[in-house]
């Protein structure tokens, strides 16, 4: 019998599987999801469950690189680690020499990793000064400020109690595609009567499997969440004992918004007719439970964050967020109030000087005084997800720049690379874990050595900062000191310990019974909000101004079934099942520009321009282009469809605008 080892999956998804690794001769034979843990059940998705093409892909880097050819050319040759250590000290060495230590910029959103693996590269440039990276931007900081700015820094409602629900709306989330175990729970309170509406302006997976499919323009969902209040206003769904008793502003609302959205109103601006806002807002008022799966999609766009805001409200005007089984779901990440800045930011010292994660581009281009003079980047791969990508790739071919990348594979953004170092993967590195999706925390042991020389992102930050004569405990800590700092005065203790966690498998946190919590200053729900610079004075409620008149599509970019952005293309077999980059447009949209299935067509604006196949799709409003996925290197194109998206900001949380993308689509001219 091979062993079997206990893990986590670390791959970035809300799930964070339980995972049962068989194991033989350092090779991983099979992944089985873990079936004692009931979020889990037994199963992982179609990516993980081939994870041994992932970690035993021959497309693996398994020894250090130093460039021999132009920047972006991946010409490299091998070298030893003591080689490319001493290069990497020595030349952080001078630049903070000569233009302190704010020159240097360590990138490390390192997603796809446990707390430590993520922690101790972020620890290494706070504690030699360097500027420090706003991480996650690119994804969930608007969203995460929405909410935040609603109900404070605390988890939704319980996934795992979804089977008590009656009515479940997917709001702008892909569940099937993003949140697998989830959607094997929606199946399970389907099977029971439970109905499915999914709020999205593409027909995803699970809108396809839904009972209704509601199709709102892109951006404007706050204008059809407040069409909803003020239908359940009028016709009395209001909890008024809720309102009282839990709430802030909503008498404010109601004298100042809610009238501005009768469903007459609203049909113009969501193009969802507005007998359909009503049915929608009766079948929300009559369930006794309905849970709101809130995703993360509509908030990467300039009014993003009042798109969240407004769904996160909406549980509030019928007081479902008081009864079990309702209430809304985004992220479970603020429960977990861990002590995170001692292991990323253990100096102490507030940062001279920050770069947006999704500014790549404009930092490496536009910086003075000092400019970015060296870079590393661990765990992510900006040259395909980050906006303005080919801002990002000019900044990346400067001469002067030394880069330092730090991953499994030779990713597009390692092609762009000085030196590259093999990093270990999870499976490979002992870590602790903890879920955005559910209210669970696991420790994962390593189920294999690295290949080659491969190290983990905790080794390659312990081991430079030796070298550069760093001196904090953080950097000698062994799992168990780790664990105990990062619990250290935690809420999620007793429950949660360093000694139970790594003695059992997954711990979820107890939470009480009752009400939703709302951790705002004021301990209560925030309609409104008029102390807050991005606050919902509900100005902006729909991102559907017309499009310029030059740039008639919106573009929408959604996750890719078999990816994980790029993270997942060092497996062929999951790459050729994802399929060729394709852009869906309507059948009207295509006919309108003399367009077939098929043909090869260039979708351009006045940043860019990117090739990709048109697959004709019925079920596609007009007026939007839907680009599944963010695939590293576009089959005939050879630019990212990111090139598109520009580096505006959203109106919380300084996010990634990638749905704001106004384009044109032509045939390719060849
Ligand atoms: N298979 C797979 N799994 C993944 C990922 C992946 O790329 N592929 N990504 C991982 C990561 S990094 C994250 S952050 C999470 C969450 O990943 P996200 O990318 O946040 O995915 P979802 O929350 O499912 O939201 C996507 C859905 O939002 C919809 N959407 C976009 N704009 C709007 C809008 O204006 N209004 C409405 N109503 N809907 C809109 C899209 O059409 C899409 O169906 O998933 C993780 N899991
Ligand atoms: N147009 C558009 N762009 C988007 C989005 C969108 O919806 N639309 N979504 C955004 C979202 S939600 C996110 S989270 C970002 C994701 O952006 P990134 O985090 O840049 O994307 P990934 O492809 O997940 O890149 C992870 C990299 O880490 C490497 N890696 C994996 N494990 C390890 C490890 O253990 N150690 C090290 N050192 N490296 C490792 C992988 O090989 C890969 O190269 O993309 C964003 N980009
Ligand atoms: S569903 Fe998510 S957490 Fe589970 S195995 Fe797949 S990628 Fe990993
Ligand atoms: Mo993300």
């Amino acid at each position: 019998m091979s062993p079997i080892i206990r893990t986590v999956c670390a791959h970035d998804c809300p799930d964070m599987c339980s995972l049962l690794v068989h194991v033989e001769d350092n090779q991983v034979l099979r992944i089985q999801g873990d079936p004692a843990q009931p979020f889990t059940a037994g199963f992982v998705c179609a990516k993980v469950s081939q994870e041994p093409r992932l970690v035993h892909s021959p497309d693996r880097l398994t020894q250090p690189l130093r460039r021999s050819g132009v920047k972006g050319m991946a010409q490299f040759t091998h070298i030893s680690w003591a080689e490319a250590l001493d290069e990497i000290v020595d030349r952080w060495k001078s630049v903070m020499k000569e233009d302190g230590p704010e020159a240097i910029l360590g990138y490390c959103y390192s997603a796809h990793q446990g707390q430590f693996n993520r922690g101790l590269p972020l620890a290494l440039f706070d504690m030699l000064g360097a500027t420090k990276l706003i991480a996650g931007t690119v994804c969930d900081t608007c969203a995460d400020e929405a909410w935040e700015s609603t109900l404070g820094p605390v988890g939704g409602t319980d996934p795992e109690v979804v089977g008590s629900s009656d009515l479940i709306i997917a709001w702008g989330a892909d569940i099937v595609t993003t949140n697998v175990h989830f959607w094997a729970k929606v199946q399970q309170a389907r099977r029971g009567g439970t109905k499915l509406v999914v709020i999205d302006p593409y027909r995803s997976r699970t809108a396809a499997q839904s009972d209704w499919h509601v199709q709102p323009r892109i951006g404007s969902d706050a204008a059809l969440a407040l069409s909803m209040m003020h239908v359940l206003d009028r016709d009395g769904f209001t909890d008024a004992n809720f309102i009282q008793e839990y709430t802030n502003g909503f008498e404010r609302l109601r004298r100042e918004v809610l009238p501005k959205f009768s469903p007459v109103a609203a049909e113009p601006l969501t193009g969802v007719l507005a007998g359909e806002i009503e049915r929608l807002a009766h079948l929300y008022g009559r369930a006794l439970s309905p849970f709101i799966r809130i995703g993360l999609g509509m908030s990467r766009q300039r009014h993003g964050g009042q798109a969240v805001r407004a769904v996160a409200l909406l549980p509030g005007v019928t007081g479902a967020y008081a009864r079990p089984g309702a209430g809304a779901l985004m992220s479970t990440a603020a429960e977990f109030d861990l002590n995170y800045s001692a292991i990323r930011a253990p100096s102490g010292q507030p940062p001279p000087r920050t770069v947006n994660h999704a500014l790549l581009g404009n930092a490496l281009l536009e910086l003075r005084d000092p400019p970015i003079q060296a870079l590393f980047i661990s765990g992510n791969n900006p040259a395909v997800t980050c906006p303005d990508a080919g801002s990002v790739r000019r900044g990346l071919s400067r001469q002067d720049l030394f880069t330092v990348v730090h991953d499994p594979f030779l990713s597009a953004t390692a092609k762009f690379a000085d030196i590259v170092l093999p990093a270990a993967m999870y499976l490979e590195s002992d870590d602790v874990y903890r879920s955005y999706g559910t209210f669970r925390m696991q420790y994962g042991a390593a189920a294999i050595e690295p290949p080659g020389q491969a190290w983990s992102n905790r080794r390659l930050a312990q081991e430079l900062a030796r070298r550069l004569e760093i001196a904090h405990p953080v950097f000698d800590m062994d799992t168990p000191e780790l664990l105990e700092t990062l619990l250290h005065g935690s809420r999620v203790q007793p429950t949660i310990s360093s000694g139970n966690l790594l003695s059992s498998g997954s711990i979820k946190l107890t939470r009480g019974a009752g009400p939703q919590e709302f951790r705002t200053p004021s301990g209560r729900l925030e309609f409104w909000q008029d102390t807050s610079p991005t606050s919902a004075d509900w100005t902006f409620t729909s991102d559907a101004s017309p499009a310029p008149k030059r740039w008639p599509l919106q573009l929408l970019t959604t996750p890719g079934y078999f990816q994980s952005h790029s993270a997942f293309s060092g497996n062929r077999l999951l790459r050729s099942r994802q399929g060729a980059p394709v852009c869906l447009l309507s059948q009207a949209e295509s006919d309108r520009r003399g367009l077939r299935d098929g043909d090869e067509v260039e979708l351009f604006n006045a940043q860019g321009h990117v090739t990709l196949k048109l697959a004709v799709n019925t079920d596609l409003p007009n007026g939007i282009v839907v680009v599944p996925g963010q695939q590293p290197e576009l089959e005939s194109g050879h630019a990212v469809i990111n090139v598109l998206c520009s580096s505006d900001l959203s109106d919380m949380g300084d996010g990634a605008t990638y749905q704001s993308t106004f384009i044109e689509v032509r045939r390719h001219p060849k």
